[in-house]
């Protein structure tokens, strides 16, 4: 009986819980945040006194991609279908389009003049009488943004009553570059195959295009690099030109425009040349003459990105000719088409035995002025390379006749791959919010990549995707909010990562506050607990060779010094750190002389970034009065702790959610935190073993022996294997 009575306290116990909380769905993350599930009845009640009917155009392709988005969306949220209707009828009109498409928008009036062709405004309107509601773009394009932008206020919850938004992208190129190779594999993809289905195209143009295009306009980004930078020249031939431009037409009524990874030495490849010196008249022929093809096929191609002369792919040094001679050469065959050229500078030569993190300066700061018009240089973020945390690149404050462009890793390379719930915002914001002083205070890198520093009419952000085949396109649901970050603050690179978080987080999972609050908080807390228990205080490139999973600071077997993690930490019993100070390699004189100063002086050098710019005695007293070796140890542990608290926060959610999700995030959490604690013990024992010096008090001894981490081997690292 007792036992009858505990059974059926359970229950309604358990009855009770599902009832007050989000109805759990089967979910397997596809939709991304782009779920447009029911909302509570009282918000639903509320915002259908705004959404009575729908006015939109259907004469274009965008117009129709509109209206369909708009009827997914507010059916789906609202739970009734949108009567579409061709004037206002009633109270509560959406009305969609453009000044120049709708007489009705026309007559509005409404202050559009700086808009831009991709802005919109949002705005509560009487029409005949009747309150409605105007979406209304520079463009098409502008009204499919401002669409989204409405859809995303009901998914999040806000009011829609007193609605006057004006928008416009800061960022005019907002591109994603994808590593995908031709057979299929990804270059630090960690979640599946391509998504791109090279074999079955032109003709079979799977679904997924589609909604790989409504995600990347719902958040503004316009334009997709489909192939990997190291990829061959194969993709230039006729019958792969076929197949990217069926992709083009699928997604330009989403305004994304293609663009291509093109190898230098295609015309030696393909083309049958004997060179591909770029000043040679006929390796310049032949790029006109393959730009015209191309544009023949896709009118609006958008154009080239180019890894030349880095990491042994071929380039215009080939021919002692400098970058600006072949990205020029490139940018003079697109620009009769409107087409553009994104020249990667990260490059360094290992030739060079100089300090790998000023090579990139040193090669590309005195070519400033000589690109032409229709050329970026793409820089990553850092000097190094991606790593979980690094200064911003000296490059964006030295290069100011030149439109320089943002790279950032989309695809956690060096975050944890798939499982590490590691969110980026934080790192971007830091990156975009730096001060590189190039004129006085506040010249930061935001201002540098928009373009308004200089002036230039050229301006853009990149991101190397981490989207593959997987069910859940990014191979953990916290990884969509990478690619969701990415692209709204490749739209306003001022916008705070806090803010971001918590939209992502409404519209992909949840309103409950219950949940919002703290998810947002382990999300912002993420990445710093990943530096801290990955590479803390300035470190970097630790992780193990060529594969770069998990931690290996002892590895001195990569065939190139600048490759070694012990090139990078130089720990010996004296000290830890590189010492890019005037006394070693004085990378810091790239920076503006302000910044330069802080960063030489060990004692003003902020501690996140001491290990970077100096090395470090081990008995060096920290601003907590405690030793540098101390705080390394405190660091490493601390990150661990971070993600057992990420994991004990994410246990009080359960039932918020649909299971599903939960349970994978539940146990991609555990898998970090195993790995946060292998990271840390790996990397004290090696220190300890390099230091000499006993634990701090308090501090657990790692849970094996140095001997053993260093044993462990990783056959098939995914991301890896094909190249
Ligand atoms: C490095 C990656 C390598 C890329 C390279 C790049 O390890 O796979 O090819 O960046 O950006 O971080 O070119």
């Amino acid at each position: 009986m007792k036992t009858c009575l505990r059974i059926l306290a359970v229950f309604t116990l358990t009855l009770a819980t599902l009832l007050c909380m989000a109805p759990a769905h089967a979910e397997d993350g596809y939709e991304l945040w782009l779920r447009y599930h029911p909302l509570t009845p009282g918000q639903a009640v509320l915002y259908r006194g705004h959404t009575a009917e729908l006015i939109i155009g259907s004469t274009t392709p965008t117009q129709i991609a509109t209206r369909n988005e708009l009827q997914r969306g507010l059916s789906g949220l609202l739970g009734q279908d949108l009567p579409l209707s061709e004037t206002v009828t009633r109270d509560g009109a959406i009305i969609v389009g453009t000044a120049a498409s709708s007489p009705l928008i026309a007559k509005l009036r409404l202050d559009i003049q700086s808009l831009g062709s991709d802005g919109y405004v949002i705005r509560n309107v009487i029409v005949d009488g009747h309150p409605a509601t105007a979406i209304v773009g520079g463009s098409d394009i502008g009204a499919l943004y401002g669409s989204f932008h409405f859809l995303r206020l009901l998914q999040t919850g806000q009011a829609i009553d007193h609605l006057d938004l004006h928008e416009s992208p800061r960022i005019k190129l907002r591109v994603l570059d994808h590593w995908d190779y031709l057979n299929g594999q990804i270059e630090r993809g960690y979640a599946g195959a391509s998504i791109w289905d090279w074999w079955k195209l032109p003709d079979w143009r799977a679904p997924r295009y589609t909604d790989y295009a409504r995600a990347n306009a719902s958040i503004g980004i316009n334009g997709t690099v489909l192939n990997d930078v190291t990829g061959g020249a194969t993709i230039l031939t006729t019958t792969y030109l076929q197949k990217v431009a069926a992709l083009a037409d699928v997604f330009r009524p989403y305004g994304i425009r293609v663009y291509l990874s093109v190898r230098f030495s295609a015309p030696i490849e393909i083309g049958g040349l004997k060179t591909a010196d770029p000043l040679d008249p006929q390796v310049r022929a032949w790029w006109r003459a393959k730009a015209d093809e191309i544009y023949q096929l896709i009118p609006d191609f958008g154009g080239f990105l180019v890894k030349a002369d880095s990491e042994g792919q071929p380039g215009p040094q080939d021919y002692k000719r400098t970058h600006a001679d072949g990205a020029n050469m490139l940018a003079d065959a697109l620009a009769p088409h409107g087409g553009i050229v994104m020249w990667r500078t990260f490059v360094y030569s290992q030739a060079n035995k100089d300090d790998r993190a000023k090579q990139a300066y040193e090669e590309f700061k005195p070519l400033d002025g000589q690109f032409h018009a229709n050329v970026l240089l793409q820089t990553k973020n850092g000097p190094i390379d991606f790593q979980p945390r690094e200064p911003f690149h000296p490059l964006f404050g030295a290069m100011p006749k030149t439109p320089l462009m943002m790279e950032f890793e989309i695809t956690k390379e060096y975050l944890g791959f798939a499982t590490h719930l590691v969110y980026l915002g934080p790192l971007y914001e830091e990156v975009l919010s730096s001060d590189t002083m190039e004129r006085g205070m506040g010249s930061t890198v935001a201002k540098v990549i928009d373009g308004s520093l200089e002036g230039h009419a050229l301006s853009g952000m990149a991101g190397d995707a981490n989207i593959g085949a997987d069910r859940n396109w990014c191979g953990s649901d916290f990884n969509q909010a990478n690619w969701y970050v990415f692209g709204r603050l490749a739209w306003n690179p001022t916008l705070s990562s806090r803010a971001i978080a918590e939209e992502w987080v409404r519209m992909t999972f949840t309103n409950n506050e219950a949940f919002v609050k703290p998810v947002v908080d382990m999300m912002m807390g993420s990445r710093e607990a990943a530096v801290d228990y990955m590479t803390p205080l300035g470190l970097l490139h630790l992780m193990g060779p060529g594969h770069h999973y998990g931690p290996a600071p002892w590895d001195a077997s990569e065939s190139e010094a600048d490759w070694r993690p012990v090139y990078y930490h130089r720990a010996d019993r004296q000290g830890i750190g590189f010492d890019r100070s005037s006394t070693g390699s004085n990378a810091v004189a790239q920076y503006a002389p302000a910044i330069a100063a802080q960063f030489n002086d060990m004692a003003q050098t902020p501690e996140r970034f001491l290990l970077y710019f100096h090395h470090v005695p081990w008995d060096y007293r920290m601003r907590s009065g405690q030793t540098l070796w101390y705080e390394l140890v405190a660091h490493y542990t601390q990150g661990v702790d971070d993600v057992k608290q990420m994991r004990a926060t994410w246990s009080h959610l359960h039932g918020y959610i649909d299971e599903e999700r939960y349970q994978q995030v539940a146990t991609f959490l555990a898998i970090q935190e195993k790995e946060a604690q292998w990271w840390r013990d790996a990397c004290i024992a090696y220190f300890q073993s390099i230091s000499g010096r006993p634990l701090p008090p308090g501090y657990a001894p790692p849970q094996r022996s140095l001997k053993y981490y260093e044993s462990l081997t990783f056959p098939y690292v995914p991301g890896y294997s094909s190249w």
